[in-house]
């Protein structure tokens, strides 16, 4: 039995996404260091996804009718904690094992974690796993439906294109996609051009959206309206890595972020002074 996890309004969206901010903070600070940059980038999304449109019980994680969330970039794993957290399926002290020797929590996702659909970290497969889900599911005359999250990074492997033509060739109406595109990758700036990303997925027979990642309020308005349209959807979600710490956002290299203990605690207080 599936449940509507919660219906929040943009401005509780806002609120729940901060405090995504806030625990992933905690949790890079415990480690001493993480993948926070693309998960502060990514607050915004997953506050709306498991917010307004996850339709699952965190009670009944293999309730074989969930919806289910795919987070294919595994080194993102601190943000899909962070969510976790919040809905209940991971606790609080768990969160402080993030990335430890023998944690629940690695690094790079593992199927293995509660809430965790998929293990990841070689990038360019979870688009591909999305699709054969959701034909899975189609074939089954389940109404549960599969969304990807992928980054920019990403669109730079054959894999995901493939996925992508295999969704539209097959009108999987049950597949959602939403692209980071925070424009980083491990060394600094995107190496291939990847432009124009949204043209690229309607080429493929996806309805497309593109709007700044980090405004709720028109990340909802897209997803309300893909909602309406047949086939699969795609949202390309412009990003701010570090968004809502200014330290973080004029970080020339944020792909990886290692600092000094006491610099996490000032990384906190720029997040508290930024929230409106
Ligand atoms: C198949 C594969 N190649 C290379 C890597 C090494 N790697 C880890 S993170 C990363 C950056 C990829 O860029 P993107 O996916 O856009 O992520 P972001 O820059 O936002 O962290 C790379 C190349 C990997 N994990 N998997």
């Amino acid at each position: 039995m599936t449940t509507e996890i919660a219906t929040k309004s943009v401005a509780e969206l806002e609120d729940t996404a901060y405090s995504l901010r806030r625990r992933m903070l905690r949790m890079a600070a415990d480690k001493g260091e993480g993948y926070i940059a693309q998960g502060l980038g990514i607050a915004d999304l997953l506050a709306a996804v498991y917010f307004r449109e996850l339709r699952f019980d965190p009670q009944q994680l293999d309730d074989p009718a969930r919806d289910r969330f795919l987070l294919s970039t595994g080194h993102y794993s601190i943000a899909l904690y962070a969510v976790l957290a919040e809905i209940g399926v991971l606790d609080e002290e768990d969160l402080a094992t993030y990335a430890l020797n023998g944690s629940e929590l690695p690094m790079s996702t593992f199927d293995e974690t509660p809430g965790v659909e998929i293990t990841s970290g070689s990038l360019g497969h979870g688009l591909g796993q999305g699709v054969g889900m959701a034909l899975g599911l189609r074939l089954d005359g389940s109404s549960a439906r599969v969304l990807v999250e992928l980054s920019d990074g990403e669109l730079q492997e054959g894999s995901t294109w493939e996925s992508a033509m295999a969704a539209g060739g097959f009108e999987l109406d049950n597949l959602w996609a939403f692209v980071d595109c925070n424009g980083i990758q491990a060394d600094g700036a995107l190496v291939m051009p990847i432009e124009p990303v949204a043209d690229k997925w309607k080429a493929f027979g996806w309805s497309a959206r593109e709007v700044n990642g980090n405004d709720m309020a028109a990340l909802v308005t897209a997803i309300d309206e893909l909602r309406e349209c047949s086939g699969p959807k795609v949202v390309v979600l412009r990003t701010t890595p570090g968004h809502g710490v200014p330290t973080l956002v004029a970080r020339e290299r944020a792909h990886f972020v290692r600092v000094a203990q006491d610099e996490w605690t000032n990384l906190m207080d720029e997040l508290e002074e930024n929230h409106g």
